[in-house]
């Protein structure tokens, strides 16, 4: 049998996190990473779960039910995932009413999930609902020049969502659904939980005024791009607003309305006239 390491989507998992890792994203212990793995990828590695005692989950998500996740380790340095997956992650099943845990394997040396595992499995059962599945991936970093935007920018989406999709045309047709953004709250908070779950049930990326990002994607391809897409758009606004208060020109309403027609995309912001 196959070591755990060797499944596909842990190879998939530990290669987003070296990238992640790669992009600067994820100081010290910064950030975290979980994918909600089809029953058919768990079962071949049945063999190999060790479940471990009930732990509750501080909040309850009952349309996670039985569903089980690899998910990074509290504490863990995304640095060391790909040299030590089982010290810096593990893989955790939730009970029938999905609001407790527990580990079938990794955390090696007495790990635990990740201290925003609420904000995860709050994120993961509104997207499972919203998109009849197909969302598995739930990424949280910290890039430096999305940060960066929340010092200057209002703290609203529909603010966020305009000045990045006005940076590059990709932008608008990686996320025409734009981006949810929230007030400074206390990591790890079902609180914050809550309200990124909210947000997350029309987008699929929420800014955390002066902490980070999170981003939800099918597939770790998914998930990654979009985050790299935010974020590059964001080095930009930043370079922009550096060079000139008042840049010369941009990408503007009416080159929105043409992307959108030629593209078949439904933009998410009323555009002006
Ligand atoms: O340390 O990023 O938000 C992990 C985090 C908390
Ligand atoms: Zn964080």
């Amino acid at each position: 049998m196959a070591p755990v390491e060797q499944a596909s989507f842990v190879r998939a998992f530990v290669r987003m996190a070296a990238d992640s890792w790669e992009q600067g994203w994820h100081e010290r212990n910064g950030g975290n990473l979980s994918y909600r793995i089809p029953h058919a990828e768990l079962e071949p590695l049945r063999g190999q779960l060790c479940p471990g005692p009930w732990q509750p989950a501080g909040i309850a998500v009952p349309g996670l039910a039985g569903e089980s996740f690899l998910i990074t380790a509290a504490g863990s340095y995304f640095r060391n995932i790909a040299d030590d997956v089982a010290g810096c992650a593990g893989i955790i099943e939730l009970d029938e009413a999905g609001s407790r845990w527990r580990a079938c394997w990794g955390f090696a040396g007495g790990g635990r999930p990740t201290s925003e595992l609420p904000t995860h499995l709050m994120n993961h059962g509104v997207k499972k609902l919203a998109t009849g599945g197909a969302i598995r991936v739930i990424h949280h970093a910290h890039p430096a020049n999305i940060v960066a935007l929340t010092f200057v920018l209002p703290l609203d989406g529909a603010t966020f969502t305009r000045e990045l999709w006005g940076t590059i045309s990709e932008c608008a047709m990686v996320f025409p659904e734009g981006v949810g953004v929230l007030g400074w709250d206390v990591p790890g908070s079902a609180q914050l939980a809550a309200a990124s779950a909210e947000l997350m049930e029309c987008v699929d990326a929420v800014v955390w005024a002066h902490h980070g990002l999170f981003c939800a994607g099918a597939t770790f391809d998914a998930a990654f791009g979009l985050m790299h897409t935010i974020e590059k758009a964001a080095s930009i606004l930043v370079k922009v607003r550096s060079m000139a208060p008042e840049p010369r020109q941009a990408i503007t309403d009416e080159n929105l309305r043409a992307l959108a027609r030629a593209y078949d995309l439904s933009l998410a912001l009323p555009l002006g006239q």
